[in-house]
């Protein structure tokens, strides 16, 4: 090679340049593809299988059960391809889109689905979990917008290995609604720090997953509960509002805000965050992190505190160690849920941004 570079210097060169920079060009696409199919390989032994079939229904109904009013059309799905839909009508209520799915036991698992309805604002979709035991919570709802919106719902299976999902309407109008991209997922993130599975968290999908009970221990609730989107609120557009200044008598004054179910690890130290501000000073807002397998039966578990929010928006911490299961069997489902109360105090405090994950190791 010395020797043709001696003769014809200027063209050897230029062609050992070429054939190097050949070499270098093959030997990148050789590194960028074998990278490429590395990363396939790990991403495909890595992803967790959607245990949903038909998941986009492009299999035209095949393994889905369609009750009256449901059917599948063409090209109204996410990206105009099939998806299911419900001509929901009085005649049709609770009428199910469902799939049974087989499970694996002690795993957690997120469901997720995307859907829309024709009206902007309307009832709330239904989605009903059926399993043999009572393990795994029951119902949850979802409220209709005509946006495409993901549903979300996590649990854990216990020794529940089959689980029947079905969606439904039971509302007063007639609406149409159109689901679609449904996947069950087994999740071995739980554990991720900061990574918090609370739905609804920013209140910005207005009540979804919220819930605002009539009563609270003794008390009747006699306050304002919404979700605020005045001027009141504090990030976002909107924000939760208990509001008990209107109630009758200090002793009786009591507003209440839960949660929806929140998949939880055991034997953690948890974080619960959130932002608050009250109308006046010195406000004791009532937190507690609940869990139980029955709400009317014992064992019942819960972590409870008042925390004084004063009228200058801030951050607010709340620290919660969740037992090991043999410590505190009411956590045998690995769900808790979060409740806001206002209790024998009259006042407006405003709750936003809320996260509840397992704290960070310094
Ligand atoms: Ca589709
Ligand atoms: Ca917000």
């Amino acid at each position: 090679m010395g020797k043709t570079i001696k003769t014809a210097p200027a063209l050897a060169v230029s062609f050992l340049n070429n054939k190097k920079h050949k070499q270098d060009n093959i030997m990148k696409k050789l590194l960028t593809f074998s990278a490429a199919s590395f990363l396939l390989a790990v991403n495909a032994f890595c992803a967790e299988p959607n245990l949903i079939k038909d998941s986009d229904f492009a299999q035209n109904n095949k393994f889905w059960k369609l009750a009256k009013g449901w059917s599948i059309t063409p090209e109204k799905g996410q990206k105009g391809t099939p998806c299911a839909k419900l001509e929901y009508d009085i005649k049709n209520k609770w009428s199910k889109l469902a799939q049974t799915v087989k499970l694996e036991t002690e795993s957690y698992y997120k469901l997720s689905f995307y859907y829309r309805s024709e009206k902007t604002d309307g009832d709330s979709l239904k989605l009903i979990a059926s399993t043999s035991n009572k393990f795994i919570p029951k119902w949850n709802t979802f409220k209709l917008s005509n946006k495409w919106t993901e549903g979300a719902y996590y649990f854990y299976s216990g020794k529940t290995d089959q689980i029947t999902f079905g969606w439904y309407l039971d509302g007063k109008e007639p609406n149409v609604v159109f689901m679609d991209n449904i996947s069950l997922n087994k999740i071995e993130d739980m554990e991720l720090p900061g990574k918090s599975f609370l739905r609804n968290s920013k209140f910005e999908d207005s009540k979804n997953g919220w819930s605002f009970p009539k009563k609270w221990g003794k008390l009747q609730v006699d306050g304002a509960i919404s979700i605020d989107a005045s001027t009141g609120c504090l990030d976002g557009k909107k924000s939760l509002k208990l509001d008990t200044s209107k109630s009758a008598s200090e002793k009786n004054a009591c507003a209440v805000a839960h949660s929806g179910v929140i998949p939880i690890v055991p034997g953690k130290n948890y974080v619960l965050e959130f932002w608050s501000k009250a109308q006046k000073t010195d406000t004791p807002l009532i937190v507690i992190v609940d869990s139980y397998i029955s709400p009317f039966i014992p064992p019942h578990w819960y972590k409870r505190k008042s925390i004084m929010i004063d009228n200058t928006l801030r951050k607010y911490t709340m620290e919660v160690y969740i037992p090991e299961i043999k410590e505190s069997p009411a956590l045998a489902k690995r769900l808790v849920f979060l409740k806001f109360a206002l209790e024998k105090h009259r006042d407006a405090v405003w709750i936003d941004n809320v996260n509840f994950t397992i704290k960070k190791r310094r």
